[in-house]
């Protein structure tokens, strides 16, 4: 009988005392805790520990450690912004360590040649970082075509090969689409929930040693305060989509209850907003924007986890004929632009939880345009 050390789910270490500690198994011989047994195959999810500080202290050591290694790091094209921790990127530049960019999730997105405009954009940015030679590729893990591609990167090299990124980047689904395409193995645990993946787990494809990681920080993320069972609205498996608007002075678009969009303005805006199908948006008049989140809150359970505050604002001053855009880590973004000056809203009851970022559209980085119906 073979008995296993670690989860080969999720890497953590195996235990048959404390159901309420993680990597609990019923029998020795079991290959899986039982919440990844759980989750790969029931979908059901228990309520994890997560440590991030120890996760952040496994990531050090591997790239401390990667004189020998080459790093894949994973960028999230759902979530561009908060994929680059630019702490993890500075110690692989002073260490030195072969990095290869990792642009995944490319399927989200409509037109896949347009994407040469990510690259140079990445190109341009990660060197003005300090990396000297970055290598990147493309990837979306339902691509075969890409996964094959792929294999041929990992046999051609001859270091330890580790894949790092925020958690829910894909990393896990990216190794296991390897593992599936050639001995139709897909061990490792993938799933929409942040942190699946625990420690180190280390593979083999095609005699080259892979491992794969622990996503780190997603501290700011909202969805670390959404209850698990909903966290599945908020993961686009399927393309993102572009809904438009045109808002005039006093109205608004509520997304779900989280947060609702208005304008002050002289002239009609044009809002473009990206985010998953499954998102409901919602018009109305500014004066009733508050009326309509309290009141319709209750069919957007997931938020009831939230601690509700007074409403409160961010507000934009925007310059005519500019395309401004606003990300929102986890759910999408938006883009406003009109003819004339005008001012936009966020207004919601949970400013705090929810991670937001904008700058004006830089004419070299339109990356948002392929997913343009
Ligand atoms: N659309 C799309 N979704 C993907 C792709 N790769 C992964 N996903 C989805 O992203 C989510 C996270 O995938 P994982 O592979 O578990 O991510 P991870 O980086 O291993 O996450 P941690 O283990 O938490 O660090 C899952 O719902 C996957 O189905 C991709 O190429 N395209
Ligand atoms: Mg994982």
């Amino acid at each position: 009988m073979k008995y296993y050390n670690s989860c080969l789910g999720c890497g953590v270490s195996l235990q048959t005392t404390n159901e309420n500690k993680n990597g609990y198994i019923l029998n020795e011989n079991n290959k899986y805790c039982l919440s990844c047994f759980k989750l790969k195959n029931y979908g059901q999810y228990t309520q994890k520990i997560i440590d991030t500080n120890e996760i952040n202290k496994i990531i050090d050591s591997v790239i401390e450690n990667a004189s020998n290694s080459r790093i894949y790091y994973l960028i999230d094209l759902f979530n561009l912004h908060t994929s680059i921790n630019f702490e993890i990127l500075e110690k692989l530049n002073k260490n030195n360590v072969e990095t290869v960019f990792i642009i995944n999730k490319v399927d989200l997105f409509r037109d896949i040649s347009n994407l040469e405009k990510i690259t140079d954009f990445f190109v341009e940015y990660i060197k003005n970082l300090g990396f000297k030679e970055p290598m990147f590729l493309i990837m979306n893990n339902s691509s075969k075509k890409l996964i094959a591609e792929l294999i041929l990167v990992i046999q051609e090299c001859n270091k330890n090969q580790y894949f790092i990124g925020v958690s829910n980047s894909g990393k896990s689904t990216m190794i296991n689409s390897m593992l599936k395409e050639l001995y139709n193995n897909n061990q490792i645990v993938e799933s929409y929930i942040p942190n699946t993946t625990e420690k180190i787990i280390p593979l083999s494809i095609e005699n080259k040693e892979v491992f794969d990681t622990p996503g780190f920080s997603r501290d700011f993320s909202i969805l670390k305060n959404i209850d698990p069972s909903f966290l599945r609205e908020f993961n686009p498996e399927k393309r993102i989509k572009q809904f438009t608007f045109q808002l005039n002075d006093g109205h608004s678009i509520v997304l779900d209850t989280l947060f609702g969009i208005s304008v002050e303005s002289t002239v009609k805006v044009n809002i473009h907003i990206y985010v998953s199908k499954k998102t409901n948006l919602h018009r109305t008049k500014t004066v009733n924007l508050e009326n309509y989140i309290l009141k319709n809150i209750v069919n957007y359970d997931y938020l009831s986890k939230f601690e509700r505050s007074e409403m409160s604002y961010k507000k934009y001053k925007i310059k005519a004929n500019n395309d401004f855009v606003i990300y929102i880590a986890d759910i999408g973004w938006i883009v406003a632009k009109s003819n004339e000056q005008f001012n936009l809203s966020l207004s919601s009851i949970y400013l705090n939880y929810i991670n937001i970022t904008s700058h004006y559209q830089d004419n070299d980085f339109i990356w948002y345009n392929h997913i343009k119906d």
